[in-house]
């Protein structure tokens, strides 16, 4: 049996009993056999790296990981990564920052990363790279000699080409990501948008899903990635007679709960939440004193500038919002920066009557789906969705808004809260059969499924399609230049 090695930019080694998986290990839980090999960064920043990964093995999995040193940590993950690669892919090219020295350390990690696996992997085993911090990963393995089936998959959303091509190393990467086999996106939308952006971007030829560049044949797919939707309803289930949520409950003195839960990030659309709460409100004041709206929203990435400015936004925000509507015994927002554990996030999800998830542009968003986990089919509550999170692709019975559009998301809420029973129960169960079909463990086993099975460039398969498009993939060049956007001929 060919063993799975999982790479990604952090690898949650567990070291002590009862440490919280997070939530990449939640997902491959079913997959990570024994035999199976984590590989990546560690999460430490190191003065005295080594190129030689420590090793740590639990329940039969090898934990492999290197540790960053503070400059490759400054340019690969703060700079490039996070400064460049997210809010692009996220659609916010404003707030790029790029820099020709983080693409340099990006790259390099990428290189330092590859090498030491290349000396972990044996013929037969099956390598899944895991999201944007590592596309030129399988470039530098097939430097390394390394021919096994490489797939990718991109957590976040992709950008059209129109978008993609603002950043300058776009052929480059672009060209990094046809050395898979297979690359993976949440929606098809995003897997179309890569697919476009490799025709017109790289002139590579594309048939379907397949992609003919540089002499190799990827996929492009479509693969959307769900939860563990039975232990986190029992979680729920359990969590609901716990003292913090009956705290909860008992603060809220018979008022509705309306319920958002974020890392503290500028694509989760929070200063548009609290603006449609504050109009919601203003607009419909039969929910003054009615409706109380908790929001956790945890920080995150602090080291990077753009996310400071948001914490400090938000601040003011929250603050302007209460001072406006709050009484002497009602705060209309409840605003928690730091995370809960995941337990009692569960139970305060059952509870809620509407759940506001309504990010400006998200690859899957687990939030919506876990929502819908913990509810109570008797009497459950509502989501509120965003069209740009890729959830809104699979749960079309969630009430739909346009994140920009904080009226639209005003009243989203407002019907929430006085929809009758019978509605709720009825979209609740159509979103219910969604999220506990298309869970965590199916996500992984059909990825891992179609990169076995498929029909890359490094198969010996003999399907016709395949076939002729590893032939026109010859004829390319490793271009890595990229060409000017040019209109699509079919
Ligand atoms: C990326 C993509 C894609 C949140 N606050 C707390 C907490 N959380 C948990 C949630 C959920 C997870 O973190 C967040 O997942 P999301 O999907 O909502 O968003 P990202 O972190 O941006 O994840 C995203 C995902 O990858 C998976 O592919 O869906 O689009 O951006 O599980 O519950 N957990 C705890 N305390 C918190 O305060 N314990």
């Amino acid at each position: 049996m060919a063993r799975l090695v999982v790479v990604s930019n952090r690898v949650p080694v567990p070291k002590t009993r009862g440490a919280q998986a997070g939530g990449l290990a939640v997902a491959l839980k079913e997959v990570l056999t024994p035999g199976a090999i984590w590989f990546g960064w560690s999460g430490r920043i190191s003065a005295d790296t080594s190129p030689v990964p420590a090793q740590v093995e639990a329940r039969g999995v090898t934990y492999a990981t290197l540790d960053l040193s503070k400059a490759d940590y400054e340019r690969f993950y703060v700079g490039f990564a996070n400064s460049a690669l997210w809010p692009l892919f996220h659609f916010r090219p404003s707030l790029v920052r790029f820099r020709r020295e983080d693409y340099v350390g990006y790259r390099e990690v990428n290189r330092t990363l590859a090498e030491a696996l290349a000396k972990l992997l044996t013929p037969g085993d099956i390598v899944w790279v895991h999201d944007y911090h590592l596309i030129p990963l399988a470039r530098y393995l097939r430097e390394a000699g390394i021919q096994n089936r490489i797939g990718f998959f991109l957590h976040i959303p992709f950008a059209p080409p129109s978008v993609l091509q603002t950043l300058p190393p776009v052929g480059e990467l672009l060209a990094d990501l046809c050395q898979y086999d297979l690359v993976g996106f949440q929606t098809r939308e995003h897997a179309r948008d890569f697919r476009d952006s490799c025709e017109r971007l790289l002139a590579a030829r594309v048939d379907g899903d397949r992609i003919a560049f540089g002499g190799r044949v990827t996929r492009a797919e479509a693969h959307p990635i769900g939860i563990d939707a039975e232990p986190f309803e029992r979680d729920a289930i359990r969590a609901s007679r716990s003292a913090d949520t009956q705290r909860l409950a008992e603060s809220l003195h018979g008022r509705a709960l309306a319920i958002g839960v974020d890392r503290l990030d500028y694509s989760k659309g929070l200063p548009n939440r609290f603006d449609a709460y504050a109009r919601l409100l203003g607009q419909y004041p039969e929910h003054l004193q009615k409706v109380s709206f908790l929001q956790i929203a945890a920080r995150s990435r602090e080291d990077v500038v753009a996310y400071r400015e948001l914490a400090r936004e938000l601040d003011r925000l929250a603050g302007d919002m209460n001072g406006r509507f709050a009484e002497f015994d009602w705060t209309p927002l409840r605003y928690i920066t730091r995370a809960a554990p995941r337990r009692t996030l569960a139970g305060f999800y059952r509870m809620a009557r509407v759940g506001v998830v309504t990010p400006l542009h998200d690859g899957m968003n687990l939030v919506a789906k876990e929502f819908v986990a913990a509810q109570d089919s008797k009497d459950p509550g509502v989501l509120v969705l965003s069209h740009f999170a890729g959830a809104a692709e699979e749960l079309t019975e969630a009430l739909l808004v346009n994140p920009y559009d904080p009226d639209q998301i005003a009243d989203a809420m407002h019907r929430a809260l006085t929809m009758k029973l019978d509605e709720r129960r009825e979209r609740h169960a159509a979103l219910r059969a969604k999220v506990f079909s298309t869970t965590a463990e199916r996500y992984a086993k059909l990825f891992l499924g179609s990169l076995r099975n498929g029909d890359g460039a490094s198969s010996s398969a003999a399907s016709p399609v395949g076939a002729a498009l590893r032939k026109l993939a010859q004829t390319d060049w490793l271009n890595v230049e990229p060409q000017p956007a040019r209109r699509r001929t079919r």
